[in-house]
């Protein structure tokens, strides 16, 4: 049985996988706009990873039958200046949400709750992957400035 501490925090971070995927969405959509097809094409596909990442909790309290909990989200915001700005906002989210992750291991530790420790740990190793793919954007961002570079890259996202 999954304590009623560990079921609260799984419950809020769904909400935190369910805003960071409307913060993306938003991102892909403020691209959309501008044009940037490659960036708004890399970033619709990270909202639906971060649904699926909210969806992977849910499931998971409903297989220790505890009751999942929906919150309402709040607002994302709505527009980045430049491309590095979004990547650069998308890499300090992920750093929190890598010590959200964390918090919630501690308490899967304290409590002995092994089945969530077990589920956790593919969340610590995805947090590795995130905080490296958008490192990696962003270090080629800086590298090319403003200029055709970023028409390349843009190209280059719409692989994903
Ligand atoms: Fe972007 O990370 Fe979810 O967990």
């Amino acid at each position: 049985m999954i304590s009623s501490k560990m079921l609260d925090a799984l419950n809020d971070q769904i909400n935190a996988e369910l805003w960071s995927a409307f913060l993306y969405l938003s991102m892909s959509a403020d691209f959309e706009n501008k044009g940037f097809e490659g960036f708004a094409h890399w970033f619709r596909v990270q909202y639906k990873e971060e649904t699926e990442h909210a969806l992977k909790f849910l499931d998971y309290i409903n297989d220790r039958s505890g009751t999942v909990r929906l919150h309402a989200i709040k607002e994302v915001p709505q527009t980045w200046a430049t491309p590095l700005d979004a990547f650069e906002e998308a890499l300090a989210h992920e750093l929190k949400v890598t010590s959200l992750i964390h918090n919630l291991m501690d308490i899967a530790v304290l409590e002995k709750d092994y089945a969530t420790q077990n589920l956790l740990r593919w969340y610590v190793d995805e947090q590795v992957e995130e905080e490296k793919n958008a490192q990696a954007i962003i270090d080629k961002l800086k590298r090319v400035g403003d200029g055709g570079g970023l028409v390349y890259i843009d190209k280059e996202l719409k692989k994903r």
